[in-house]
């Protein structure tokens, strides 16, 4: 990989879900010193500072059952023409959570650069529910439907055009707890997902060569990854709102990672769900900025 322009840009966004913090994300990952990891690294590093998130709460109109959706909508459109607008400055965008509903306006975003673009989704859930099939009412259980076109018609169509991406470009990687309306849409539209099993099974070096044939096979013009802290198991990232034991381990997700950077294939990236409140002495942004290190081009020897 060629020496990076990365954009930082932080989404202090906790409307998504009911947990207070995770709206501090950004500030915490920053202070587990992103910017000279990536620095140190060779990388030119510029930090766009955060999206202003309006905390209107307004009423959620009884029959929505998509909590804040006003103030989601407002704050992903921006995230939105802030990572459009890095793209065309030639930089590589590194977006900082902030719950994961963010992950709406990223894909909004890189959507009209990229017309064949790739996603993976490292998390321990498939993020495919509706209002219909939510059980929480909470957008951050939403982002990959809505970014294939399913899902509140506002949320679908910001930047004005749906979907952003294609159900067979999206491998999840790390599922573990998938609600019942999810699973018939991973079925219905074909979205390859390697579990919990998969990976104990075959191992994590098989799933990434799997993953990467995938995206070459398809041809894709750019991979985004979209990383839920919450994939790791809680044993290394307890700093999250959802957690899920079982997950995936610490050095495996460096594998995935380090594979992930010689593979040169991924465009752009977001670190998402990093709660400070919930966490141990911010082991979290700790991990997720050791894993940024490991996506960028660190290596061991
Ligand atoms: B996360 C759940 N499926 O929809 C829902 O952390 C959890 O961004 C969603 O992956 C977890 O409320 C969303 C039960
Ligand atoms: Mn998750
Ligand atoms: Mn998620
Ligand atoms: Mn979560």
């Amino acid at each position: 990989m060629n020496k990076l322009d990365i954009s930082i840009i932080g989404v202090p966004m906790d409307l998504g879900q009911n947990r207070r913090g995770v709206d501090m994300g950004p500030s915490a990952i920053r202070y587990a010193g992103v910017v000279e990891r990536l620095e140190a690294l060779g990388h030119t590093v510029k930090d766009e500072g955060d999206i202003a998130i309006s905390h209107t709460r307004k009423e959620q109109s009884p029959n929505t059952h998509l909590r804040n959706l006003e103030d989601v909508m407002e704050g992903n459109t921006k995230l939105a023409n802030k990572v459009h607008e890095v793209l065309l400055e030639g930089r590589y965008p590194l977006v900082l959570g902030g719950d994961h509903s963010i992950a709406i306006g990223t894909l909004a975003g890189l959507a009209d650069r990229y017309e064949n673009l790739g996603v993976i989704w490292y998390d321990a859930h498939a993020d495919l529910n509706t209002a219909e099939t939510s059980p929480s009412g909470n957008i951050h259980g939403m982002p990959l439907a809505v970014s294939i076109g399913l899902g509140h018609e506002d949320l679908v169509n910001i930047r004005s055009f749906a979907p952003k991406i294609k159900p067979e470009n999206v491998v999840i990687i790390g599922a573990r707890s998938v609600d019942p309306g999810e699973r018939d849409l991973i079925k219905e539209k074909g979205i390859k997902v390697f579990s919990m099993h998969e990976i104990d099974k075959h191992g994590m070096t098989e799933v990434m060569n799997q993953t990467i044939a995938y995206f070459q096979e398809r041809n894709v013009d750019g991979v985004h990854l979209s990383l839920d802290l919450d994939g790791l198991d809680p044993l290394y990232t307890p700093g999250v709102g959802t957690p899920v034991p079982g997950g995936i381990s610490y050095r495996e997700s460096h594998l995935a990672m380090e594979m992930l950077y010689s593979s040169d294939l991924i465009t752009s990236a977001e670190f998402v769900e990093v709660n400070p409140i919930l966490d141990e002495k911010n082991k979290t942004a700790d991990v997720a900025v050791g894993l940024m290190g490991s996506l960028f081009g660190e290596s061991l020897i």
